[in-house]
């Protein structure tokens, strides 16, 4: 929106003076942002109303400004702003954004140094040249190589499973808020995206420069990006950001909608309304100038014709066309799980009990667990040979005939984690394999053989006949390491060919299958099946993020196999 465009200048322009030691004019560029961020009406339709004095009306902007306004309108630039580029061709958003360092600091280094952004300053920083500046110091430039190293880390994403507990935290301290009628997450972390840039969050309120305020002083924030009447945006000690926005009750529904996203989604969704001669914006559903709609999302997908669609599914990857003929898949809730079929124990080195783990998993009021120990090629992880499982089956068994004796259905499951060598065969014997509920099968060794030999030795892993599921089969691990080389289709179609289930591996840095595959695997009638990969009872709970994945990848109670009644399941496995 040009609002934000122009606002975002002002900033700039206000750094640029203070580095020029102008009096009060920062202050008022700033005043004048935020005034232009705070208004709903497109400043461009603004001036077309009412030229340069319907301009002034905007909080903080006087006849100096506003004509500032009309010249971007205009050529797309402000001249002003264009001269101090010029004259300090510098990085300034990146260097500012280093604790520590403002404009004035920045004019300094850029002028003794030459320091244009935050390679160099890391540079000179390094090579201690900072320190020995007038007004720096030895401190000043420790702190802003901490500050550099800091910016650095959090320039990338973050994975949902760090983020997703502390925003909500955070939402519901807003929800507890007198002022605050409603608040959602909004953005990525609402559709469950596996990497999160930053954390949206929106409020109903009458009075949302009470929220703000209450928002900027949150604990654990460790800078202010900005704020507003109704919005601000702040950096969180852990390295993310988290941005929030208070509207109008009228107005909540569309907002949520559009800050949910994702960007590609809303596009194709307002060029719906366009088609049909509305106008959709984060501030409601228009016909002409009449509000027709926008406190609520259904509203406005219905007044589109659309069905409502699972945030999850808002990628622009065929929802829309789906939801315009009424085709949008009944993808699994949170609450069809009824079991998790990849847990460890104590007996391979993990942190509890079977027992403890039964019963964490009958609190979770699932049907089953499934304890999948790993095998003896896994030394590391106390892999078990042949004997050893012999005597923890032998365990399990106890605890059924306990939990049948106290007249509970749950059930544990006898089952392992084995290993796909290097060839593709199992490291434990087929006779013994044969003996348990189900086996699974995973690569944890020699993960960087090349593509062709990599996919035999997973399709020859599928056609043994006691191999039931294939564990994180693509071995990515996200802001680690890539997927194998491996011809994923192939491996889809022994799968299907074999009967073999993928596992979408619930692990936050795993989350494999990825969304994508798993609509690949749907499309071709691969069963899949959602596991945690527990290796201590309350990693049980991770469960929502192999679901949120499932959602993403459009998958049914059809396609999962831990959706299905346990009996279902048993005879479906070889
Ligand atoms: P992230 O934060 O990178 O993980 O991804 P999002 O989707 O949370 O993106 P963010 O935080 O930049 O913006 C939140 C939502 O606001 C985004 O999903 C859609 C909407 N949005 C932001 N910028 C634009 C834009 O330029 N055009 C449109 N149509 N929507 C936008
Ligand atoms: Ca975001
Ligand atoms: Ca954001």
């Amino acid at each position: 929106m040009v609002n934000q465009e122009i606002a975002k200048i002002f900033y700039r322009i206000a750094d640029y003076l203070e580095m020029d030691e102008v009096a009060f004019k920062p202050y008022a560029y700033r005043k004048a942002a935020i005034g232009l961020e705070s208004t709903e009406e497109d400043v461009e339709e603004i001036y077309k109303r009412g030229g340069i004095e319907a301009l002034k009306e905007i909080t903080g902007v006087g006849e100096g400004l506003a004509k500032a306004i009309e010249e971007y309108l205009k050529t797309g630039k402000i001249k002003h702003y264009e001269q101090f580029k010029k004259r300090l061709p510098l990085n300034l958003e990146e260097l500012i954004s280093v604790e520590g360092v403002g404009p004035k600091k920045v004019k300094v280094l850029y002028q003794k140094l030459g320091i244009r952004d935050l390679k160099t300053l890391e540079k000179a920083a390094k090579a201690h040249k900072i320190a020995p500046l007038f007004g720096f110091g030895q401190k000043t430039e420790k702190n802003i190589l901490e500050g550099i190293a800091f910016v650095k880390r959090s320039k990338g994403r973050f994975l949902l499973g760090d983020i997703l507990l502390k925003a909500k935290e955070v939402l519901e301290k807003l929800q507890n808020l007198r002022e605050v009628e409603q608040a959602d997450i909004a953005g990525s972390a609402r559709r469950r995206k596996e990497t999160i840039g930053d954390v949206d969050f929106l409020a109903i309120s009458n009075y949302p420069s009470k929220v703000i305020d209450f928002f900027v002083k949150l604990p654990g924030i460790v800078k202010i990006w900005g704020k507003g009447t109704t919005k601000a945006s702040v950096r969180m000690k852990d390295g993310f950001d988290m941005d929030i926005r208070v509207v109008p009750e009228r107005s909540y529904g569309s907002a949520l909608q559009y800050f949910t996203g994702s960007k590609e989604h809303n596009i194709a969704t307002r060029r719906i309304a366009m088609d049909k001669g509305l106008k959709l914006s984060e501030y409601g559903l228009f016909k002409g100038n009449k509000m027709i709609g926008g406190q609520t999302e259904e509203e406005i997908y219905k007044m589109l014709g659309l069905l409502w669609i699972d945030p999850e599914l808002r990628e622009n990857q065929g929802e829309i066309e789906a939801a315009l003929s009424g085709k949008l898949p009944k993808i699994i809730g949170h609450h069809d799980i009824k079991g998790d079929l990849h847990t460890h124990s104590d007996w391979d080195g993990g942190d509890d009990s079977i027992e403890e783990m039964a019963k964490a998993a009958m609190v979770l009021g699932y049907e089953y667990i499934g304890i999948a120990d790993h095998t003896k090629a896994l030394h590391i992880e106390h892999g078990l040979d042949e004997k050893q499982l012999e005597k923890r089956n032998k365990e399990i068994d106890d605890l059924n005939s306990k939990f049948k004796i106290q007249n509970s259905k749950f059930r544990i499951l006898k089952g392992c984690e084995a290993n796909i060598l290097k060839d593709g065969s199992i490291d434990i014997k087929d006779e013994f394999l044969a003996k348990l509920d189900y086996v699974i099968a995973g690569i944890h060794s020699s993960m960087k053989i090349d593509k062709n030999r990599m996919t035999e030795r997973m399709i020859r892993a599928m056609q043994n006949p006691n191999v039931d599921i294939i564990s994180h089969p693509t071995g990515r691990i996200l802001k680690q390491r890539d997927e194998y080389q491996i011809d994923f289709d192939k491996v889809l179609r022994a799968a299907k060919e074999t009967g073999t289930i993928l596992e979408i591996n619930a692990w936050p840095e795993r989350l494999d299958l990825n969304d994508q595959n798993i609509r690949k695997a749907k499309k071709v009638g691969v069963k899949m099946i959602i596991n945690t990969d527990s290796h201590r009872k309350d990693q049980l709970r991770l469960m929502e993020f192999g679901v949120a994945q499932a959602r993403r990848g459009w998958a049914e109670k059809g396609d999962i196999a831990n959706c299905w009644p346990l009996e279902k399941m048993l005879k479906y496995l070889k």
